[in-house]
Parts: structure tokens; sequence; C-alpha cells
């Protein structure tokens, strides 16, 4: 059959948005899957896709309402228009765009992917664009949004399936399944609604044997797009392990992976180290793995094993668990190709860590972490979490003291997060019981935007405070300056000042 995989491109309600650019791995792997099963498939990355090949963004004035610089790179911008909020834009392909590489490629089948929740109404509209296009185009909506929300994504008229969990095998065996007009419902993790409209949804299974699933289809992919305008560079995103054995309540790794740690063999994480490397001279290897270094052992044999194997790239991981990276590990991990270590201890007050994040991490974890990475020689970036409900101000202000504590002992970079309540986490739960959220706004849904007042702050203060925070921390000094990614502009508050 003739499938197109999609990203939509990203939805921004209102001002800010917190985006960076990287290819986008879940498509790539249906992709690998459903090429090997014989069918004929094309990738389409909607943000990455519209980008204006010939602007930099040091052409911008920053008076631009038609484009936007995302990492190294310009993209699009649109305003999306009827049936959308006032002011909501997409940055990436326009919807017309879309409808047109639709009607070109005549597909029989689209396959959406919506990993964040704040893609959904553009992923929902795609679907409603291949309807328009042939109602005999099957789409179907996958990824961690409708893992978490299949009864309101199911609600959507333009959508014939939805598949929960991981979807290469589901997507493989659904394909089949239409091609032979066969009733799907047996298989687990698919969704749809029955010839009496009524809504049927299977649950989904784990895949324990990764190294089952094809190769990601990177070849589909536009990947010099990606080399010239990531933040990186030249550099290959891999997915050597899934899942997460933690139970963070902001996270919705624990309700999507089940708290189940798999991975790929280690040969397998080298061939396709090797495909990055030498197919693509991919000077950087980045680890997209929920949680990498949950397993040190195995987490240490891969190294060596790069290391063995002559594999010479930069290597970067985003989500490492500080508490485990102890001084022989970090001493591999230098010599295998790491220079930064990101970590992530979230919060500077013991209270929130153990009864807000649950995060089973102390603040002294992190702080001693830091302290031995830098010692290993490797610089160090960390990431905060602020405006939990229930957290209270002065433990805010734990936090913005202990950020620039690890700032003074040598941090270089500093990601501040505003808690967002996500489907399918714990933080969800209590900020529903709390009344402090009633259901998602599909429409508005951003991150990084407070939505909530409580007794101990305000929505406005949490923003201003990020803002802050995120410009001071990082010495940006304006919104369109050395930064790596587009976030609202700093505001004027100092915050160390404020339980002053
Ligand atoms: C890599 C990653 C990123 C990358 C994204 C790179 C990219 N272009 O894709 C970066 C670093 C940019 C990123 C940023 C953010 N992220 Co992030 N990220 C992840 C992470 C760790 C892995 C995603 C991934 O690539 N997995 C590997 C692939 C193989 O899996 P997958 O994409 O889920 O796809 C599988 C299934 O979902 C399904 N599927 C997916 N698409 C489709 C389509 C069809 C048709 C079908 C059938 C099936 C299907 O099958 C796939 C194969 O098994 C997830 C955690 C997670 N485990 O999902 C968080 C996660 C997606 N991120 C999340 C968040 C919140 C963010 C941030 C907002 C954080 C912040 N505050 O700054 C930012 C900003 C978002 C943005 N767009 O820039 C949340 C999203 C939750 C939600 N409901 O919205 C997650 C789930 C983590 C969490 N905290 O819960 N992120
Ligand atoms: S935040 Fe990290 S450690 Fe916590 S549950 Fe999510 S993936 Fe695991």
């Amino acid at each position: 059959m003739k499938v197109v995989l999609i990203t939509p491109p990203f939805y921004v309600p209102n001002e800010t948005c917190a985006l960076s650019i990287g290819h986008p791995l879940g498509i790539s792997y249906i992709g690998g899957q459903l090429r090997r099963a014989g069918h004929e498939v094309t990738l389409i990355d909607s943000l990455v896709e519209g980008r204006i090949h010939d602007k930099k963004p040091e052409d911008l004035t920053g008076d631009q309402t038609d484009c936007i610089r995302v990492s190294r790179g310009v993209f699009a911008r649109h305003p999306v228009g009827e049936g959308f909020p006032d002011g909501a834009t997409i940055i990436g392909l326009s919807f017309d765009e879309i409808e047109q590489r639709l009607r070109e490629i005549k597909p029989d089948v689209v396959g959406i992917s919506v990993i964040f929740t704040s893609v959904f109404r553009p992923g929902a509209e795609i679907a409603k664009i291949a309807k328009r296009i042939d109602p005999n185009i099957v789409t179907v909506m996958g990824g961690t949004h409708v893992t978490v929300s299949p009864d309101t994504t199911l609600a959507e008229e333009s959508i014939d399936y939805i598949i929960t969990g991981e979807g290469e095998l589901t997507m493989e065996q659904l394909l089949v399944d239409i091609e032979e007009g066969k009733d799907p419902s047996h298989i687990p993790g698919v969704g749809f609604k029955n010839p009496e409209g009524k809504k049927v949804h299977t649950a989904n299974v784990l895949n324990w044997e990764l190294d089952d699933l094809a190769m990601p289809a990177l070849d589909l992919l536009k990947m010099e797009d990606y080399f010239d305008t990531m933040a990186e560079g030249r550099a290959g995103k891999m997915y050597t392990t899934r899942g997460c054995p933690f139970n963070c309540s902001f996270c919705s790794v624990p309700f999507t992976s089940e708290r189940r740690f798999r991975v790929h063999s280690l040969e397998r994480i080298v061939e396709e180290a090797k495909i990055w490397t030498d197919h693509y001279n991919a000077e950087v290897l980045i680890f997209e793995d929920d949680n990498i270094n949950t397993a040190t052992k195995r987490f240490r044999a891969m190294l060596n094993e790069f290391l063995d194997n002559g594999i010479h790239a930069r290597l970067d991981g985003r989500n490492l668990r500080c508490d485990l990276l102890d001084a022989d590990t970090l001493e591999l991990m230098k010599k295998a190709g790491f220079r930064h270590v990101f970590i992530t201890p979230e919060s500077g007050s013991q209270r929130v860590m153990d009864e807000i994040i649950t995060k089973k991490m102390s603040v002294d974890d992190s702080r001693a972490a830091v302290e031995r990475i830098l010692d290993a020689g490797l610089t160090v970036g960390t990431a905060f979490v602020i405006g939990f409900p229930g957290e209270k101000r002065s433990e805010i202000q734990e936090t913005v003291d202990y950020a620039y504590e690890l700032k003074a002992l040598g941090v270089t970079s500093f990601w501040f997060s505003i808690a967002t309540p996500m489907p399918g986490t714990a933080l969800y739960e209590t900020a529903t019981e709390m009344g402090l959220i009633d259901g998602i706004d599909l429409d508005n849904f951003a991150y990084n935007v407070a939505t909530y007042d409580t007794e101990e702050f305000t929505a406005q203060e949490l923003m201003e405070w990020h803002n802050h925070l995120m410009a001071d921390l990082n010495g940006w000094d304006s919104a369109s300056g050395d930064k790596p990614s587009v976030m609202g502009k700093p505001s004027e508050i100092d915050i160390r000042a404020m339980a002053s």
C-alpha cells in the first residue's frame, strides 16, 4: 500500500513556544517496519519541511510574523485560521502545502504522529485534509498523546484508526487487515469506531524484542536539513533502550512504558551508530532514550563497545539519572566521546522531590553529581521544573537558589520548565483533583505556559520567573539572542530577590 507517515507542523496557540529540531524517531521506525513489509512509504516532517532555505537566523530582525528562528534555521510560520483560536499559528508546512503534498502522493493510508499533546490539533486537521481529498484514504493516528488520550482522539470524526503504544508491529498488522478487509479488533493497541459507531479499543502490548524491529528509515527524511539547522550540527539521534522504571509525577513515560526497561542488543546499536557515522558523516550521536543509564552495567558495556568498534563521534544524552553516574562511569563516558552531560535535578527542595515529583533522588545527589561530572573534565547542563500544585513559594525560591548555586559550581546551561499537567501523568490527576484544571483545552495547549494560579503563586508570576531565569542563568540578553531555541521574552524581575 502507499503510506504517508507525517508529523504535524508545530502548533503555537499564543506568543510562547519551545521547540528544537531533530528527526522524528517514531515515524522513522514505523517507516522502516512498513517498508520491510513491502509498503511504499513516504515520510513528511512538517516542521523541518517548512524550512526557508534562503533565510538565515542572522537575517531576522525580530519583526517577522511569517517566519521564525528555531535552533540554527529559519522556518515558515502561518496563521492557522478557521476553527482555531485567534492569533494561533503553525510552524513548518502550511495546511495548503500539506494538502498539495498528499494530492501529489495519492496515498492509500495517512499515518499521523502525535507524540506531543500540543500537536494534536494540527494532527487532526491533517486527517480532515486527507478525508477531504478522498474519503477512501485511511487515516491512522498514533504517538504518546494518542496512547494517553485514546478516547478524545477517537472522538475526532476524520480519524479512522488509532494505535496506542509502540506502533511498528501494530501498524504492520493493521495494514494487513485493511488490505484483506478484516476486522482488526484482535490486534492489541488498535482503536476504531465499529459500524454501529461504538468505540472499540484493545490494550497495547510492549515490544520486548526490540532487535526484531526494522532499522529506522533514515533515508526517507531530508537529513541534510536537520544537520544544517540542529543546534548540535551533524547529529544523529538514537534510541537504544525504551522505557524507564521510575515514576516521576510530571512524566508520561511510566504510563506509556509500564515502567519496563527494554534494550536493543549492543551489536544492533553499533550497527546503527555506524550508519550515522559512516553513511551520514555524523559528528555527534545523541541518545534520546528515556533513561539511558538506568542499567549502569549495560550503559558501560555500550560505551566500551563503541570504543572497541572505533566509533568516533561526540556523544550526547539528554535523559541521564545523575545519581547513577559514578566517577568510573563518567571517566568511561569521557573516553567514549561525551563532552557534556545533561542532568535533571528538577528541584532544589527536598520536600518537592520526595512528595511532589517522587523522583527518588535527592538534592544532595545532584549537587554531588555535578561535582563528579566537573571533576571528570566534562561540562554539565541541568533542567528544573517549577510551578507544581502544592509547591510553596519558598520552595520555588529554594530551586532558584539551588540553580544559582550550581551555576557558581560551574554548570553551564539551565532549562527551566513550568509544570505542565499532561494526560497520563500523576501531575494531571493531582491538578484535576485540586480543581486547577478541567481536562485539556486542546485548542490552547502549549508547554511552558502557566495555566493556573495557586494560593502560593499566580500563573503570571510563574511565567515571568521562568522567562527571567532562562535568560539570566543562560546569559541570554534578548529573546532572539544566541540561545538554542525559541522562548518567551525575558522579564525584568529579579527572581533572586523574590522571597526576601
Ligand atoms: C526525544 C524526545 C524529545 C525530542 C523530540 C525530537 C523529535 N523531533 O521528535 C526533543 C528533545 C526536541 C523533545 C522536546 C520536548 N519534549 Co520530549 N520527548 C522525547 C522522548 C524522550 C522520546 C520520544 C521519541 O523519539 N521516542 C522514540 C520513538 C521511537 O518513540 P515515539 O516517538 O513515541 O513513537 C512510537 C509511538 O509513540 C508510536 N507512534 C508515534 N507516531 C506514530 C504515528 C503512527 C501513525 C502510529 C501508528 C504510531 C506512532 O509508534 C512509535 C514507534 O514505536 C519522549 C518520551 C517518550 N518515551 O515518548 C519525550 C516526550 C515526547 N516529550 C515531552 C515533552 C513535554 C517535551 C517538551 C515540551 C519538554 C519541555 N518542557 O521543554 C519539549 C518540547 C517539545 C518540542 N516539540 O520541541 C513529553 C510529551 C507529553 C505530551 N503528552 O505532550 C514526553 C512524552 C515526555 C514526558 N515528559 O512525558 N522531546
Ligand atoms: S522523568 Fe525520567 S526518570 Fe522520571 S519517570 Fe520520566 S523518564 Fe523516568
